[in-house]
């Protein structure tokens, strides 16, 4: 097992907040299960692992994260140096002028987390959320919201139906939003005053109405007049300052009074978030592989009972079949079935469902999986012998998957009420079809004969 990343700086046990410290707890004990996976789930969250670990230096460490999204072309870069205070980012008149997600540290905003000596704020600008070849670009902005402590979002006008439906996710994602309604400088008063109203109207089931903010990020150049000593005038275009006073109020209003709960909040989140992520994966992962050795072990048994022509033995070779298949699903599910268990497992199964009279073996030969060759008539008659044979192996497997799953219990049910409906949901005709398939591509035609 790997071990907890260590933060050398961190002086994360200083700080003497209980919800900060049962959060960084949260991180490192969903760190320490995703470490603790098989390797083949921890393969498949190699990227969540990565995540959290950065997550958890996040928090030992105390930075906060502004995310700036927005439409292309709103300003989000233009905020970005506007906060600064300097050029740091690159901001053009052509739309989709960022490709990249990027942070820089907010060095001029004096906020520090009190105990935290390596605190510091981090601003985050964005690609636009419209931008072409968005799949990828979607994904990694849900990664960047949900690490995310406080979102800016961006607009230069009434929100589109884009950006309301870009909003309404971000939302979802349940971090502070504040809307900047940035190039106020472009619109007369009046105009302006419309659409504030507009937008308050917008964002009144999903944001706090004081989270509206009016900004001016870059402002276009305007004429001043400027008197000369000898009383003449000139007439000169300038860009006027950046007006963002509003919008960095708020922020450090916000930073100030929530700034470490934002934090905690959000990496325990992001801890359960991911503890969600294993679960599921576990579950999705060894569903997968438990149908994986049903259809096997199904195949297998219509294929034992298609080429042994001893009647008897059908149900008998079959059945071991079944209890392979047993052990196999219950390795899936980390619990190891002997096959002295797992017969009585198939036993009480098959007995339940009335699916089979059972003989026991216990011993069968491997010629049992010998292909015959069959002529036309035989497999008439094989074929669909061990397409149903395969059938009841199919369900005897489902219901152990259900009993698997439940950790090894029928749950409320019972061996019986699960496997009808088991054969309630299933399509027999599917799984039989499928079968005889099986079996057909494995016999080895006797051409000769077929045509006699
Ligand atoms: N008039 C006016 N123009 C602005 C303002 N803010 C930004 N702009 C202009 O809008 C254009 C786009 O600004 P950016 O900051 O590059 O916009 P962005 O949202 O980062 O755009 P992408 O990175 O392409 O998504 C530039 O020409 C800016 O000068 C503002 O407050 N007023
Ligand atoms: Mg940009």
């Amino acid at each position: 097992m790997e071990s907890l990343p260590v933060n050398e700086t961190s002086s994360a046990s200083s700080v003497d907040d209980p919800h900060y410290r049962d959060a960084v707890k949260a991180v490192e004990e969903t760190l320490a299960k995703l470490q603790g996976c098989p390797e083949a789930e921890r393969d498949r969250l190699q990227s969540d692992i990565d995540q959290l670990n950065s997550m958890y230096e996040k928090i030992t460490s105390g930075s906060i994260e502004i995310v700036i999204f927005g439409e292309i072309s709103t300003g989000k870069s233009a905020m970005v140096n506007a906060l600064i205070g300097r050029a740091v980012a690159e901001v053009d008149v052509q739309g989709g002028w960022t490709k990249q997600i990027w942070g820089t540290q907010w060095e001029g905003s004096g906020h520090r987390i009190a105990g935290l000596e390596s605190s510091e704020v981090v601003i985050v600008d964005t690609p636009g959320i419209n931008e072409v070849d968005g799949a990828d670009r979607a994904e990694l902005a849900e990664i960047t919201a949900r690490r995310a402590d406080l979102i800016l979002f961006v607009t230069d006008s009434d929100l589109n139906e884009i950006e309301y439906a870009a909003l309404v996710e971000l939302v979802a994602v349940q971090k502070p939003i504040i809307l900047v309604f940035n190039k106020t400088d472009l619109y007369p008063q009046d105009e302006r005053e419309k659409l504030v109203a507009m937008l308050t109207e917008r964002i009144k089931d999903i944001i706090p109405a004081d989270h509206l903010v009016l900004t001016c990020a870059d402002p276009r150049e305007v004429e001043y007049v400027i008197e000369q000593p000898d009383g003449s005038e000139v007439t000169e275009w300038r860009k006027p300052d950046p007006d963002i006073e509003q919008l960095k109020t708020l922020i450090l209003e916000t930073l100030e009074n929530e700034g470490l709960g934002l934090i905690a909040l959000n990496a325990a989140m992001y801890a359960a978030d991911k503890s969600d992520r294993i679960a599921a994966l576990r579950i999705e992962m060894r569903n997968r592989q438990a149908d994986h050795v049903i259809w096997t072990m199904a195949a297998t048994k219509a294929m034992v009972v298609a080429l042994n022509v001893v009647p008897v033995l059908d149900v008998v070779g079959g059945f071991a079949v079944d209890a392979l298949m047993i052990v196999t699903l219950s390795k899936v599910y980390g619990l190891n079935f002997s096959m002295t268990q797992a017969r009585g497992l198939a036993k009480s199964i098959g007995a339940a469902g009335g699916i089979y009279a059972l003989g026991e073996l216990t011993n069968y030969g491997a010629s049992l999986f010998k292909a015959l060759t069959v002529t036309f008539g035989t497999a008439l008659t094989i074929i669909p012998q061990g397409a149903a044979a395969g059938f009841t192996s199919y369900i005897i497997g489902q219901a152990a998957k259900k009993y698997f799953e439940q950790g090894g219990s029928w749950g409320n049910g019972s061996a019986k009420s699960v496997v009808s409906e088991i054969l309630a949901q299933t399509d027999k005709d599917s799984v039989v079809d499928h079968l005889k398939e099986e079996i057909r591509a494995k016999l080895i035609w006797n051409r000769h004969a077929d045509q006699s």
